[in-house]
């Protein structure tokens, strides 16, 4: 399908009112970005009739794939019965609240309670106010610095981009007070002989020091991303998170899990710190709660905070517009029983995530681009390096993995680089035939790097 409008018309008004994410908005325009105009399942189509394979999910969101007619279904129902309204006049409606049972029967018994917003960042924003405002109704009021992560991504907002630990973020207007930032757990670029096990104890116990550096009745929370998802899908060993854990509830500092690219099954479970086995106090999460088909994101609250909030703090003065909004939150419902009902969270964990990380591994374990392999479920990285045995990376390695990118648009498959890593992480209904597509023409994009670059 195209539409009645030529592609380049589109690029020219585009080019005149509309500033892009994360570009140099001139050379966009120069170049003109692709416009998208329908996607099937794991398949979008461009305004000129090309076909993509979509490696990413959009952004990590559309964990049931393009094209449902139940969450469109849901999504028309509501706007027919009642489009709109809000949380703030005492009032409430049953799509959140049923939306709220069916989400923690889902999670894990220890949360009990959820704050709405639209975003992945706005659940960050949040966060740090709730946090805050958990420890001033403890007595705490000084409790309020949070610890985030080098190269860790929690959104673009103001206080979502200081938590985030992109520099270069942090350059263009986005600190703010009272953050502080340990290293990421990236073992494949750390230049010593460590272990994993060895390097994920260490790696965590950073945070022990900048607590005990800043002073423990001073900090608030420690935020990560159970794997890290845009700061290039890094996967820490398997001492991190358990040795993270102890250091928190050690020093009484909230564990807070961001969950808006691992949640919703994309680990095989239904959320990535469940892979990992550690238990946070707050999840952030967005994305694939509603497969990304409308916005909406949220905080959920262990019990035992919401009960310090809740029975203790009066009133909280907090709320967005759209909280909860009733058309967000039907579309939430019919995902979320999409993915419980019809089995794609197990078959990610014993069916086709098992399968994905295979076809991986048996294609690309010994291409003369790639060092290493990382990833479980419906989520992986290739790690391109100049030598696997000694982990050494190229140096130009964010200009070879761009390229790969480019030429995989070229190939007809959406894969995304970060930082020297090819990510990607498909719609989790992918069959194995979609699958079979999307490690075919990476390899393809990946080989023709090599060969652009002199490895093959
Ligand atoms: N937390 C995490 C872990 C994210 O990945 C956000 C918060 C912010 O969510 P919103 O809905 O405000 O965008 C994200 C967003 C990439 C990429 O290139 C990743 C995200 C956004 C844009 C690009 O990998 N994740």
């Amino acid at each position: 399908m195209t539409t009645s409008r030529e592609t380049r018309d589109y690029q020219a008004a585009d080019a005149a009112h509309h500033i892009h994410a994360f570009v140099d908005q001139k050379a966009l325009n120069d170049e003109g970005p692709r416009v998208m105009v329908r996607g099937d399942r794991l398949h979008l189509w461009d305004n000129d009739g090309r076909r993509y394979l979509d490696g990413m999910s959009g952004l990590w969101c559309t964990n049931l794939g393009y094209g449902r007619k139940d969450l469109n279904a849901a999504a028309s129902r509501q706007l027919e019965q009642l489009p709109y309204y809000n949380m703030f006049f005492h009032t409430t409606h049953p799509q959140v609240i049923e939306l709220s049972e069916l989400l923690f029967s889902l999670l894990p018994g220890h949360y009990s309670h959820a704050i709405y917003t639209n975003s992945g960042s706005e659940a960050n924003e949040v966060l740090i106010r709730t946090v805050r405002r958990y420890w001033q109704v403890l007595g705490k009021p000084e409790k309020k610095i949070m610890i985030g992560r080098w190269n860790g991504y929690h959104g673009s907002t103001l206080a979502a981009t200081a938590l985030g630990g992109m520099k270069f973020m942090h350059e263009m207007g986005g600190m703010i007070p009272d953050i502080a930032h340990i290293d990421e757990p990236y073992f494949f670029a750390h230049e010593g002989n460590l272990t994993p096990a060895e390097f994920g104890l260490r790696a965590a116990q950073q945070l022990e020091a900048k607590i005990l550096e800043l002073g423990a009745d001073k900090v608030a929370g420690f935020i990560a991303e159970p794997f890290q998802g845009a700061g290039g899908m890094i996967f820490p060993p398997e001492s991190y998170w358990p040795e993270i854990q102890r250091i928190c509830r050690q020093y009484d500092v909230l564990l807070c899990a961001d969950e808006v690219i691992g949640g919703f099954g994309r680990t095989g479970e239904w959320f990535a710190h469940e892979y990992f086995g550690f238990e946070p106090d707050t999840l952030s999460i967005a994305k694939g709660l509603t497969s990304g088909y409308i916005p909406m994101g949220g905080l959920i609250l262990s019990k035992k905070m919401a009960d310090v909030l809740v029975e203790q703090g009066g009133v909280f003065a907090h709320g967005l517009t759209y909280s909860g909004h009733p058309v967000a939150a039907a579309v939430a419902i019919a995902n979320l029983k999409a993915l419980r009902d019809e089995g794609v969270v197990t078959r990610v964990k014993d069916d086709i995530g098992p399968y994905l990380q295979q076809c991986l591994r048996e294609v690309f374990g010994n291409h003369p681009l790639v060092g290493d392999i990382q990833g479980t479920g419906m989520v992986a990285a290739l790690q391109l390096a100049e030598d696997k045995a000694t982990r050494k990376r190229f140096a130009n390695e964010n200009d070879i993995a761009w390229r790969c990118r480019t030429i995989g648009f070229e190939e007809g498959v959406i894969i995304r680089s970060t930082l020297g890593r090819m990510i990607m992480a498909p719609a989790l209904i992918a069959s194995r035939e979609e699958i079979d597509e999307l490690v075919g023409k990476t390899l393809k994009a990946v080989d023709r790097t090599a060969q652009e670059y002199g490895r093959l």
